[in-house]
């Protein structure tokens, strides 16, 4: 338990709905999502009962990444809207208790940013160290070779040679995304103004993307040969958590954060122990509010690839969701809670299941456990009425994202360019591809899902379940998972001393069995309990429940229950919420 009385905050509290420009909704028929779109669903953000959005890039950019790679920080993708759109949006989020926060990707821009331009113009150039540039190196017989063995996190080197002014520059993702030099503090003072930018203008946050990655080890190491069969290797060990990252973290607390009062949530990749996360959100740090840690979207990905097979067991989610519980309390800092975000795959298909006799149920399971642990729930838009992964009828093709389709050639490549051979990979990105985070938002079923008109291409596939699965036909329906989704928000409200600020205890596996996750939750104000069992199999389970008889249910997503006796039935993907007198 923890030894800090928990501070009470807004962002503590707060829900928050990730939007996906590009996939919410399309108001001008171009098939591509947009501001006026999310505008006009402002209503309906709202009757979830959620507290505020983050949304993902919407800034001016060639769209590499999908906004990830951003040209300008301070105007807008044209074909999203225009600046006073957005201004509107944050207007009308704010005129209904909903913060925004923005996505901030400033561990590299892309390759058409005016300061990369510069940069790249010659080695003279006012802004050459804005961005990390090196001499090439030459092998015995003379061939160019980059300046270390690093691999780019999207296959291939990291590194870009620029014939123009004969050096390379480094890029961790695309080679149209130059990575930031974060020891020059020109740039890092020009990346403050463009936060503050935003901050002005009623942004009440930000996500920070790729956060950890801007501080390198100074001299750029080689990484560990890993795989002597490859020609470049992680170089993670260097280009994450380097010496510096805690010093830019301060200096943007107190040269922009301190003056607003703004939440930030840090992307943490390859730095997943507990000394090192709690040197970010330790409260006496005074650093970031909170973290996603990553291994929560990670946990059937491969030892050496992401898609590479390893099976997803409850025993995972055991082991994470008890270690972050248990951790953060011990130096005061806070979670994030969240199973889904626009890298991967929907973890209804990936964790419990997409299956027509079980996905309303799993569905519900899952918003149990995204609403009743302790920090702050980060739901991506479709959660709520239980999008899945495009099935298996659709093949390799309709995968458009650059991170999987860079890995499927990569190893196409590798195995002779046959796709026979390809079926191991096509099943690990039918499960985890970044294209299902992405998918159109399935609004009723009228052609594309009420995405786009039906006239226009949508950019990505519609998931052709949506003639069932869609907003339209949950909105009345009681037992649906949106009704399941508000319930649970507003008890969650309801709870909060509970729900939000309790403490949080782990049920053993012995007593719960190996597929049903259980905790128990207790509020230090009134020492009311409540107690989560969540069924990740699609196996009824019975959980024996003697030390909690008399409690009565809370929630469920099963019939039946009422006042607690010595056992609990669990049906597949059961869920029950129990609490004390
Ligand atoms: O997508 C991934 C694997 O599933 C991750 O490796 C991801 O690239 C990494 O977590 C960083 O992600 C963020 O920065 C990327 C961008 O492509 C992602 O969409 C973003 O969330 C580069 O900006």
């Amino acid at each position: 338990m923890s030894s800090f009385p928990v501070e009470k905050t807004w962002w503590k509290e707060a829900v928050v709905y990730q939007i996906y420009p590009a996939s919410y909704l399309d108001s001008n028929g171009d098939g591509l999502g947009d501001i006026p779109g999310i505008i006009s669903k402002v209503p309906y953000i709202k009757s979830l009962g959620v507290d505020a959005i983050w949304l993902s890039p919407i800034f001016a950019s060639p769209q590499k990444d999908m906004g990830y790679d951003v040209a300008d920080y301070r105007s807008i993708h044209a074909p999203y809207g225009t600046i006073n759109e957005v201004q509107t949006l944050i207007e009308k989020l704010h005129a209904n208790n909903i913060r925004i926060l923005m996505d901030l990707v400033v561990n590299h821009t892309s390759d058409q940013h005016a300061w990369f331009k510069e940069s790249r113009s010659s080695k003279s150039s006012a802004k050459r160290q804005w961005y990390i540039w090196r001499d090439a190196k030459y092998d015995e017989m003379g061939n160019r070779k980059e300046p270390n063995n690093w691999k780019s996190i999207f296959g291939g080197s990291a590194w870009v040679f620029d014939e123009g002014s004969d050096q390379y520059y480094l890029a961790l993702f695309l080679p149209s995304q130059p990575d930031l030099n974060w020891e020059n503090a020109d740039m890092r003072k020009a990346t403050h103004d463009d936060m503050r930018f935003w901050l002005d203008r009623g942004v009440d946050g930000f996500r920070i993307d790729s956060m950890n990655l801007m501080s390198k080890h100074p001299d750029l190491p080689d990484g560990k040969i890993v795989n002597p069969d490859e020609p470049y290797q992680s170089g993670a060990e260097f280009f994450a958590s380097g010496p510096k990252m805690h010093d830019y973290i301060r200096e943007i607390r107190t040269e922009v954060l301190d003056h607003y009062d703004v939440m930030t949530v840090g992307e943490l990749g390859f730095t997943k122990d507990e000394k090192s996360v709690r040197q970010y959100v330790a409260k006496d740090r005074h650093e970031l509010n909170m973290l996603f840690t990553g291994d929560i979207v990670d946990m059937d990905f491969g030892a050496n690839a992401k898609y590479e097979r390893d099976d997803f067991h409850p025993r995972k989610i055991r082991h994470i969701t008890n270690m972050w519980q248990k951790a953060m309390p011990k130096f005061n800092g806070w979670n994030t809670i969240y199973l889904d975000n626009h890298d991967s795959g929907r973890s209804l298909s990936r964790y419990a299941s997409d299956a027509p006799q079980h996905r309303s149920n799993a569905a519900k399971m899952m918003a149990t456990y995204m609403t009743t642990l302790s920090g702050t729930p980060f739901m991506l838009a479709g959660q709520e009425i239980g999008m899945a992964n495009l099935g298996k009828d659709y093949g390799a093709e309709s995968y458009i994202d650059v991170e999987g389709k860079n890995y499927y050639n990569e190893v196409l490549k590798n195995r002779g360019g046959n796709v026979e051979k390809m079926n191991d990979v096509l099943r690990e990105m039918q499960l985890k591809s970044r294209d299902h985070g992405r998918l159109p938002m399935q609004w009723d079923n009228s052609p594309h899902a009420g995405f786009t008109v039906e006239s226009a291409q949508p950019w990505m596939t519609v998931n052709k379940d949506f003639t069932e699965w869609n907003v339209a036909s949950q909105l009345d329906d009681p037992n649906s998972i949106m009704a399941y989704w508000k319930q649970i928000l507003a008890l969650r409200k309801a709870y909060k001393d509970l729900l939000v600020y309790g403490s949080y205890t782990a049920l053993d596996e012995s007593e719960t069995g190996e597929m049903v996750l259980g905790y128990e939750r207790e509020s230090s104000e009134t020492g009311q309990k409540a107690v989560v069992l969540l069924n990740f199999s699609n196996q009824s389970q019975q959980v024996t429940v003697q030390r909690y008889e008399g409690f009565k249910v809370l929630i469920s997503n099963q019939s039946g229950d009422g006042i607690v006796k010595e056992e609990v039935e669990l049906q597949s993907y059961g869920a029950v919420v129990l609490l004390s007198a």
